[in-house]
C-alpha cells in the first residue's frame, strides 16, 4: 500500500521556509492552521534519534500568532484563559489553556506578552482568531485582533544553544526558559524565546515578515554544519515520550483543562473575567472524573492513531470501556509503544493493567504517568 499524497493548493498555505524544506527533502507534511507543517525528513525514527543527539531547524510557521493590541488587550486575553495573567510579565511566555463558556478546550497556545497593551497568542491547531475577533467586536472594546505576518522557526536539540550563539551571539545563552528577547539579524529584530515543542531544549525565532525566512534558515544551516544540523519537525515519538499534548488529537472542545492534566496552568478561582470560569469552578474544586494519562502498549510497533482506540478495564469482573488512546508510537529508546489517552478515574492509577483495541489487534497495556522520559 503506497501512502496517499497531499494535494497542495493556495488554501494550504506555504511558509517563508517552504522552498528550503522541500530542498531538504521533506517526506511528509501534516496540515496545521491551514498551513503546511513538515513532519518527516528521513524517517520518524531516524529524525527522532537525530533530534535527541544533535540539533534541528523546524519550520513551525503554522504556529500562527493572534495579535491582540490596544487599551483593552489585557482584559480581553484574560477572558480567554483560566490562567491568572497578572503574573505574566513583559518578555515572558505562558502556556495557557483557552476555553469556551462550557470550560471546553478551544486551544492550548503559548502566550507572549510584548508590552502592557500587546500580546501574541501562538496558537495550536484551531481557528482561535475568529473567536477572539468575535468577542472584540461584540464587546465594542478598544482592541485590534489580527494575524500578523510572523512565522516561528524552531531550533531544537541538545546542540541548539551552541548553534544559536553562533548566529545570534553569546547573549542568547542567558535567555531563560519561556522568556524571550529581541535579537538582531541583518538589521532586523526578531523575538527569540527559549521554548519549543520538544523536550530536548531549544529556541523559537519569531521571524517577522516573509523576506528573511530563507536568509535565517540558510545562516543556521551554514553555521551548524559541524554540529550536524538538519531540517526536522515536531516528532511524534519524542513528543509522546515528553508528554507534550496535541490539540485536536489528545484533547478537543469536549475536554476541560483539568481532564487534560492542565490544571497546573489554571488559577480558576483568581482568573476573574475568564469566560469559562463559572463552568470550571466546579471541576476545579471536585477534580475531573477522567484524565489524560500515558499508556505503554505491549507487543510490536503499533500504527499511528488516526481514530481513538478503545481502552477496556475490569470492573465487577466484566470488561468495560474506560477510556481511549488518542496518540501512539513505538519508542526505540524505551523499547515499547508509548501512547497518550484519556482514562476514567476508576482505572487511572499508574500501574493499572488494561487492554487497548488497536488496529494491530487487542493488546495489553499499562497506565503510566506523563512524561514517560
Ligand atoms: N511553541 C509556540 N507555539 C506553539 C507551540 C510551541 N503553538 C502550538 C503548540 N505548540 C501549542 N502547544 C504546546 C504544548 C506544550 C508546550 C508548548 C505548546 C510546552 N509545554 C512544556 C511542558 O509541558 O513541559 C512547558 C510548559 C510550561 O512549563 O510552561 O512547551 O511549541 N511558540
Amino acid at each position: 500500500m503506497s501512502a496517499p499524497s497531499l494535494s497542495i493548493t493556495r488554501r494550504i498555505r506555504s511558509t517563508p521556509f517552504s522552498r528550503r524544506v522541500e530542498a531538504a527533502g521533506v517526506k511528509a507534511y501534516t496540515v496545521y492552521n491551514h498551513m503546511l507543517l513538515p513532519t518527516v525528513f528521513e524517517s520518524v525514527e531516524a529524525d527522532y534519534h537525530h533530534l535527541k543527539r544533535h540539533v534541528q531547524v523546524w519550520d513551525v510557521a503554522c504556529e500562527r500568532q493572534v495579535e491582540i493590541r490596544g487599551r483593552d488587550a489585557t482584559r480581553l486575553v484574560q477572558m480567554l484563559t483560566p490562567r491568572d495573567l497578572r503574573k505574566l510579565s513583559i518578555g515572558q511566555c505562558f502556556y495557557v489553556p483557552m476555553v469556551d463558556e462550557t470550560g471546553g478546550m478551544l486551544n492550548d497556545p503559548v502566550l507572549l506578552k510584548l508590552s502592557e497593551d500587546r500580546y501574541w497568542i501562538s496558537i495550536a491547531d484551531s481557528d482561535l482568531l475568529y473567536w477572539v475577533k468575535g468577542l472584540a467586536y461584540g464587546l465594542h472594546w478598544e482592541v485590534d485582533v489580527i494575524e500578523p505576518d510572523v512565522s516561528p522557526l524552531a531550533v531544537q536539540g541538545p546542540k541548539a544553544e551552541d548553534l544559536m550563539a553562533r548566529v545570534f551571539g553569546e547573549a542568547i545563552r542567558n535567555v531563560k526558559f519561556f522568556r524571550f528577547e529581541p535579537f538582531e539579524f541583518d538589521g532586523h529584530w526578531f523575538n527569540i524565546a527559549r521554548s519549543g515543542y520538544s523536550k530536548q531544549g531549544g529556541f523559537e525565532i519569531y521571524v517577522d515578515g516573509t523576506k528573511l525566512g530563507e536568509p535565517v534558515w540558510d545562516r543556521l544551516m551554514e553555521a551548524g554544519q559541524d554540529l550536524e544540523v538538519r531540517a526536522g519537525g515536531p516528532n511524534m515519538i519524542e513528543r509522546i515520550e515528553g508528554g507534550l499534548l496535541s490539540y485536536g488529537s489528545d484533547m478537543t472542545r469536549a475536554n476541560t483543562p483539568h481532564e487534560c492534566g492542565l490544571g497546573r496552568f489554571c488559577d480558576t478561582f483568581t482568573a476573574i473575567g475568564c469566560i469559562g470560569r463559572d463552568a470550571l469552578l466546579r471541576v476545579a474544586a471536585e477534580g475531573p472524573v477522567r484524565q489524560i494519562r500515558g499508556l505503554t502498549i505491549d507487543g510490536d510497533g503499533v500504527p499511528p492513531c488516526t481514530t481513538p482506540w478503545p481502552i477496556y478495564g475490569e470492573e465487577d469482573g466484566e470488561d468495560e470501556l474506560i477510556g481511549m488512546v488518542t496518540s501512539a508510537a513505538w519508542s526505540p529508546d524505551l523499547a515499547t509503544n508509548v501512547s497518550v489517552g484519556i482514562v476514567r478515574m476508576t482505572h487511572w492509577k499508574p500501574g493499572t493493567s488494561v487492554t487497548v483495541e488497536t488496529p494491530a489487534g487487542v493488546r495489553t497495556a499499562k497506565v503510566r504517568t506523563l512524561p514517560f522520559a
